[in-house]
């Protein structure tokens, strides 16, 4: 008997919406937009038991494709919504976002917000019933998906009938939701049992003292089904305490926080163990926010400046010390952070970032204010001190770490190339007049000889020869005489003492062939300036010579390109018969079309190179220099695209 007429159908038009795009509701029609629905349903049990109203809930699999979820929580409202004049029940299965939820005052905080309801839930169900136990008595209400119109449409989440009292007397309380998935809508629609468990068992530790029952009726044990139950009394402390249950703590307990401020509500517990990772895990609304973001940031900032404001109270950091770094002190740490908050902001590539810098404000100031009372009080002084113990122990093996990167990086970057050559210098005195061509090449360096300007232009010819293979101290590579030849040559000195004003050439111009060799000396170059003379690229004196690619010539008419963009170009406008040179290196051309196509200012194409490009460069280099032979020279085939103008200015 359904007293149900058209005239409501067009209260369901959002749940087709539903229907039609799946993906915009739940992100895929997949195994995990499967399970997103079940989630839905589990996010209301949970604002409603964790905020107070029930003790836990009950997730059941059945062996005809459906799931059930109960708590004994108030049950839902059944009374009639004075607006939409159908039951509350009603309102939250059928409107989109529907209930309370959706504006702060009736729950605190909702995992549902993450959500998108019940009711894309029901309108993704083949049929979905519920069942609310209040006011000593059962109230039922069924729906379900079908073609109504019977044009091949399917409708979403359709009411059978409206919510009635079954009369069925009950002393419990609480809501029972059961739903099949709709075949018709996801690519499977079989639950996986260790997927809920895991989700499960996540939303007990972060809500501490729910019990949560998952059952699988699908699987038979003894007489009885497959089941779990979880339960943690000590909630985020327990989760701390069960990620480190295989590990060597540093001290007995977690350290627990838990604050509330600006209507951001914080739990915080974390325990150092004597290993090397971090592990950081972060939940807004119960909801894994696994890219982190700002709740993230305002955390790890409190606790680094708590961490070195303590290390110099007691002593661990004399005045002249630098303090530690943040990574220093989360060596070895295991946290959990969850937040509950409104007007939630998810960003990031899957949507699992938090965006709100409200939350970075709140979580920095509830941190630094309860982690600093946590270290005044005197029976926690231990503790922190092994949490300083092992900074400063992370501080020295970072700095090790970082002298030896630091020479064995200086090394790489020089090491594969026994750098070669003469510098040929300019008659000009003026620095911001002179430039200096590094040619890489011999018989490149010999033209570009001959092809200068000699008042303005100086020369310096560089040759790219493997060396042997054994590693040199930074010393010994940095008295590499090539290396030494272009020091003085610019004549700013390197490292802390280099200082531009005593640079002999305002321009650098690197001219390197569009070859493997030349891609890979100019990566080397770039990483040398990056890692010595940082300034020097900052201060927009390091340039990347483009020698043309093409040579475009018909009678007397010759024209030079510099990308295949400009080939095309130039061939269109000299029309047929015009014959085209491709240039495999510098060496190909004599001095005249140096001259003309890569050293003349008038005329010549160069890319001022930016501090991104030369880090790019630098950890291009990195790869470059690695052991992986075949994967350098794959990386630098596949990457050296020189048709590929760079992302470089153009000068
Ligand atoms: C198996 C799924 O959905 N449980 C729920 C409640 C309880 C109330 C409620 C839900 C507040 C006003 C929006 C009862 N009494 N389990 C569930 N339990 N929703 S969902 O209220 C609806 C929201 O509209 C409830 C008093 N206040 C709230």
């Amino acid at each position: 008997m359904s007293d149900y007429n058209a005239g409501n159908i067009k209260v369901l038009e959002g749940l087709d919406a539903v229907r039609l795009r799946p993906g915009m509701y739940i992100g895929t029609t997949g195994v995990k937009g499967l399970h997103h629905i079940l989630w839905e349903i589990v996010d209301n049990s949970i604002d409603e038991v964790s905020n107070g109203y029930g003790t836990g809930l009950t997730v059941t699999v059945y062996a005809d494709g459906s799931a059930s979820v109960e708590d004994d929580g108030r049950g839902m409202p059944v009374d009639i919504h004075p607006q939409l004049g159908v039951s509350g029940v009603e309102v939250i299965f059928t409107q989109l976002h529907a209930g309370g939820k959706f504006d702060s005052s009736n729950y605190a905080h909702s995992g549902g917000l993450h959500g998108v309801g019940a009711s894309v839930t029901n309108a993704l169900s083949e049929w979905l019933t519920v069942e609310v136990f209040r006011n000593g008595t059962t109230y039922r209400m069924e729906f379900e998906s079908k073609d109504v119109n019977g044009d091949g449409e399917v409708k979403g989440g359709i009411p059978k009938y409206s919510l009635i009292d079954t009369g069925e007397k009950t002393d419990k309380h609480g809501t029972k939701v059961r739903f099949k998935p709709d075949a018709r809508i996801f690519e499977t629609v079989v639950f996986q049992f260790e997927t809920i468990a895991r989700r499960l068992k996540e939303l007990a530790f972060l809500n501490k003292g729910v019990g949560i029952k998952l059952v699988d009726e699908r699987v038979r044990v003894g007489d009885g089904y497959r089941a779990l139950e979880y339960k943690y009394d000590g909630g985020i402390i327990d989760f701390v305490k069960y990620i480190n249950e295989a590990r060597n703590t540093l001290y007995d307990e977690p350290i627990m926080l838990k604050g509330e401020r600006d209507g951001i509500s914080m739990e915080l517990a974390f325990q150092h163990t004597d290993a090397y990772t971090e592990n950081l895990f972060s939940y807004v609304n119960n909801i894994p926010t696994t890219e982190g973001g700002t709740h993230e940031t305002g955390f790890k900032a409190a606790y680094t400046k708590v961490m070195n404001d303590f290390a110099r109270r007691v002593g661990m950091l004399k005045d002249k010390d630098a303090n530690l770094l943040g990574d220093d002190y989360r060596e070895g740490l295991t946290a959990v952070l969850s937040i509950q908050m409104t007007n939630v902001q998810f960003e990031g590539q899957t949507k699992t970032k938090l965006g709100n810098p409200a939350a970075r404000i709140a979580i920095e100031a509830l941190v630094s204010q309860l982690l600093s009372e946590y270290f005044q009080d005197a029976k926690n002084e231990d503790v922190g001190e092994a949490i300083l113990k092992k900074g400063m122990l992370a501080a020295k093996v970072r700095e090790a770490a970082r002298k030896e990167k630091e020479i064995t990086r200086a090394k790489n970057a020089i090491d594969n190339f026994n750098l070669v050559g003469k510098l040929t210098p300019c008659t000009g005195k003026k620095p911001e007049n002179n430039e200096l061509f590094i040619v890489e090449g011999d018989s490149a360096g010999g033209t570009c000889k001959q092809a200068r300007a000699r008042s303005y232009q100086a020369i310096l010819p560089l040759r790219g020869k493997p060396l042997n293979a054994e590693k040199k101290r930074i010393d010994q590579v940095l008295a590499n005489e090539e290396i030494r030849t272009l020091i003085s040559a610019l004549g700013s000195g390197i490292g802390e003492d280099f200082n531009v004003d005593n640079l002999n050439y305002h321009k650098v111009i690197i001219l390197s062939d569009a070859d493997v060799d030349g891609y890979h000396i100019r990566a080397i170059l770039l990483t040398f300036f990056f890692r010595y003379m940082k300034d020097l690229i900052n201060e927009g004196h390091v340039y990347i010579g483009l020698p043309p690619l093409y040579k475009i010539e018909k009678g007397n008419n010759v024209e030079y390109a510099y990308d295949d963009a400009a080939l095309a170009d130039a061939k269109a406008r000299m029309g047929k018969g015009a014959s085209v040179q491709r240039y495999k290196g510098l060496g190909e051309m004599n001095a005249d079309q140096l001259w003309e196509t890569t050293m003349n200012p008038e005329q010549r194409a160069l890319m001022q190179v930016t501090i991104e490009d030369a880090a790019e460069a630098e950890k291009l280099v990195s790869v470059l220099m690695g052991d992986a032979v075949e994967l350098r020279r794959e990386y630098i085939i596949e990457h050296a695209d020189f048709n590929k103008v760079d992302g470089f200015k153009p000068a």
